[in-house]
C-alpha cells in the first residue's frame, strides 16, 4: 500500500489529513507541491486533479481531494475500528455536521474576512469579522456540549477544526480568550493529539508573513 499526499505544510486542510494519519499510524508519502511556483497548474498534476487543489491523496489508482472527504476515506478504508468516524448514524451525522460547519461556516468566514486583504490587497471589512466571531460562538456552544467538537469522543471533526483554529491562532493571531470552551479544548488536544506542533503550529507559522503583510483593518488605518 502506498499513500501519496500532495501537500504544503502551510495549508490547514493538508495539516488535518496529516494529523489523522499520525493518529491512525498510517504512513503518508508527502509530496510537496509548491503553489507559489504554480506547480498545481502543471499538466501532470492537472491530470491527477483537474480542480488543482491540495490536499490530494493518491492511493494507487484512486485519487481523492477535499480534505474532509479524505479524512473520511482514510477512516473507512484503513481504520481498524470506527474510533474517529463513528458508525452509529446519529453520531456520524453530528461528525458530518461539524465537518460541513468547518468548511461552510468557520473556515469559510475566516477566508472571507482575511483572503481579500491577503491575496487581493483589499481592505478588511469589519462586518465580515463579526460574522467570523459568530462562527466562533457556534464552536464555543458545540464545545460546551461535549469535550470534543462532535460530542464526547475525539473524531475526524476535531482534526479538521484543530487545523483551522491553529491557522487562526498562529497565522492570523486571533485571540480566543473570550471563548473558554475553545481554549479548554485546544489545550486538551495539544496534549492528546500527536504532531500538533510539528504539523499545524509550524505550518501555520509559514502562513503568518502573509497575514502580517496584509492591510490593517479599516478602523486602524484611519488612526
Ligand atoms: N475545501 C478544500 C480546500 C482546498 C484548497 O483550497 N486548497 C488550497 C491550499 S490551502 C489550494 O490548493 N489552492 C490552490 C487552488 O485553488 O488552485 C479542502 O478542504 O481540501
Amino acid at each position: 500500500m502506498a499513500l501519496n499526499l500532495y501537500h504544503m505544510p502551510l495549508s490547514a486542510p493538508c495539516q488535518s489529513v496529516r494529523l489523522l494519519a499520525k493518529a491512525m499510524n498510517l504512513h503518508l508519502n508527502l509530496v510537496y507541491l509548491d503553489l507559489m511556483k504554480a506547480e498545481h497548474m502543471k499538466p501532470e498534476f492537472l491530470k491527477l486533479n483537474p480542480q488543482h487543489v491540495i490536499p490530494t491523496l493518491v492511493d494507487n489508482d484512486f485519487v481523492l481531494w477535499e480534505s474532509r472527504a479524505i479524512l473520511i476515506y482514510l477512516c473507512e478504508k484503513y481504520g481498524k475500528n470506527d474510533k474517529f468516524y463513528p458508525r452509529d448514524p446519529k453520531k456520524r451525522a453530528v461528525v458530518n455536521q461539524r465537518l460541513y460547519f468547518d468548511m461552510g461556516t468557520l473556515y469559510a468566514r475566516f477566508a472571507e474576512y482575511y483572503y481579500p486583504a491577503i491575496f487581493q490587497n483589499q481592505s478588511f471589512n469589519e462586518e465580515l469579522f463579526k460574522k467570523l466571531e459568530e462562527a466562533f460562538e457556534f464552536l464555543e456552544i458545540y464545545l460546551g456540549q461535549g469535550a470534543y467538537v462532535a460530542g464526547d469522543k475525539l473524531t475526524v471533526a476535531d482534526f479538521c477544526v484543530l487545523a483551522s483554529v491553529t491557522t487562526m491562532k498562529e497565522a492570523a493571531g486571533i485571540d480566543f480568550s473570550k471563548y473558554p470552551n475553545i481554549e479548554r479544548w485546544y489545550a486538551q488536544l495539544s496534549e492528546e493529539v500527536s504532531g500538533l506542533d510539528e504539523v499545524c503550529v509550524q505550518g501555520a507559522q509559514e502562513m503568518k508573513p502573509f497575514f502580517d503583510a496584509a492591510k490593517k483593518p479599516a478602523a486602524a488605518e484611519e488612526q
